[in-house]
Parts: C-alpha cells; structure tokens; sequence
C-alpha cells in the first residue's frame, strides 16, 4: 500500500508564504516585505497553512490582527533555521506564540519578518 509522502513546501527563499487551504494548497500568497497586512489582498481570515523562508530573517510571525497585535505564531526560516519552518494545518495549532495550540484557521491578518541580522 502506498502511503502518500507527508505535503511540503518551501517557500521562495526571502519570503513568507500563506495558503487558502490546508497542506499547502489553494491561492498561494509569498511576500518579502518585512512587515505586511493582508486586509487590502482579499487574503484576511482566511489562511489554513503557512511555511517561511527568511533568507536574512530566522523568524515569521504571523498575526490575528491586521495592525501586528494579537494572537500570533511564529514560524522559523527554512534556509536559515530548517526546522519547524512550516505548518500544514494551522486548525490544530501553529508554531510557537499564543496559537501554539489554539485554533490559528482562517485568522491571520498581518505578519512580519523578525530576528533579522
Ligand atoms: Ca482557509
Ligand atoms: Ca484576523
């Protein structure tokens, strides 16, 4: 029996990325900015999977609010860090920060990069 391969993604190195849908899928939305709100892209409240890649930042925070305040998560750079740099399923919990293990779908309305050299 096959077992399909557990779902990755790498984002673009330099960017965050955030997904409609779970395991990476859906309109898929990679930013390099340090510091974004997704009110004005049609993408507020509604990410369900999220992977960072920072190239000179080790750490993406993403938030509830859309003025960076709020429940948050963090992920870490998969180039800079490679691990937990990724989460196919933010229903469950997301990185680290207060959703960690709270219900983090379908919320994320800002992110920036952090911990940059
Ligand atoms: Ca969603
Ligand atoms: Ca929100």
């Amino acid at each position: 029996m096959l077992v399909a391969p557990a779902a990755q993604a790498v984002c673009d190195a330099g960017h965050m990325c955030i997904y409609v849908n779970n395991d990476y899928s859906g309109t898929m939305r990679g930013f390099s900015n340090s510091k974004l709100s997704w009110g004005g892209f049609g993408l507020d409240d509604k990410a369900s999977s999220a992977s960072a890649n920072g190239t000179s930042c080790s750490k993406s925070y993403y938030y509830d609010n859309r003025d960076w305040t709020g429940d948050y998560f963090y992920l870490n750079s998969y180039t800079i860090t490679g691990a937990n740099y990724q989460d196919p399923n933010l229903s469950n919990g997301a990185g680290y920060g207060t959703w960690a293990t709270n219900n983090a779908n379908d919320k994320i309305s800002s992110a920036n990069f952090a911990s940059c050299s």
